[in-house]
């Protein structure tokens, strides 16, 4: 559970974090499926779907940003939603009875790792209830400043959710349209490796190039309180694959 100052503080911010959630053993165990897996992924991967999956910045073309469904296809990473941890601050802020509709694990690879622009997760998803969705993003690594830990706009989780725009060769990468940013300052939120930053669904967040010879490795496990839907999803989210929680 969150402490009331914890608590406060998202209530507040729109975003809280809490060290130490994950051990280093877990956290190991994580990032070796994450080897495991990404050379199985590339390996495999065609040509069609390189846009979505690989770092644009490299000319290898081989360079992996991101893999999609840790919860739904990989064990350990369907164990660390379902730790207890996890699900007591999960319902505590959004309300009992939750589950994964989608995650990605993003790679951010040293000195190649792009940047994800400012966005509200609630554009993406469109549930009916905004108060039903909650981001709960597990550093792998240590994330900093250098390597491009998230940052987040405090208070803007109290805002309306803003259409969203997006570059014509990359419409999956939706973005708050350059005119609103000044609405708010943003702030960096470097998280160590087994800490766990969780945010609202209208919370304006960010995170930039990876400038640092590390990677910045994490998971982004997207939860929905079970009585909610996504009826305005602006991409398609696969049912399939929800992962029930509690
Ligand atoms: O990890 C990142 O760089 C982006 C994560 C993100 O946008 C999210 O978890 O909603």
């Amino acid at each position: 559970m969150l402490s009331t100052d914890q608590e406060v503080t998202f209530r507040q911010t729109g975003h809280v974090t809490v060290v130490n959630l994950f051990s280093p053993p877990k956290i190991a165990e994580a990032l070796a499926d994450i080897e495991q897996w990404s050379s199985e992924f590339l390996r495999q991967l065609p040509a069609q779907r390189r846009d979505w999956y690989l770092e644009r910045a490299d000319t290898s073309g081989m360079v992996l940003r991101k893999l999609d469904e840790p919860v739904y296809q990989r064990p350990v990473f369907q164990a660390m939603a379902k730790s207890d941890c996890i699900v007591a601050i999960v319902e505590q802020l959004i309300g009992p009875g939750v589950s994964v509709f989608f995650s990605q694990v993003f790679c951010k690879a040293p000195n190649i790792g792009g940047p994800k622009p400012v966005h509200q997760d609630n554009f993406y998803f469109g549930p009916n209830d905004l108060d039903a969705t909650l981001t709960v993003w597990i550093a792998l690594d240590d994330a900093t400043i250098e390597n491009g830990c998230l940052y987040y706009a405090d208070g803007s989780q109290l805002g309306p959710v803003y259409d969203h725009v997006a570059p014509a060769d990359a419409p999956f990468n939706l973005q708050i349209p350059a005119d609103k940013l000044a609405d708010f300052s943003m702030t960096p939120a470097p998280v160590p490796a087994g800490g766990v930053s969780f945010h609202h669904g209208n919370t304006w967040h960010q995170s930039s190039n990876n400038s640092s010879v590390k990677p910045r490795r994490a998971v982004a496990m997207h939860f929905l309180r079970n009585d909610a839907k996504l009826i305005r999803p602006a991409l398609d989210y696969d049912p399939g694959v929800v992962v029930r929680i509690s």
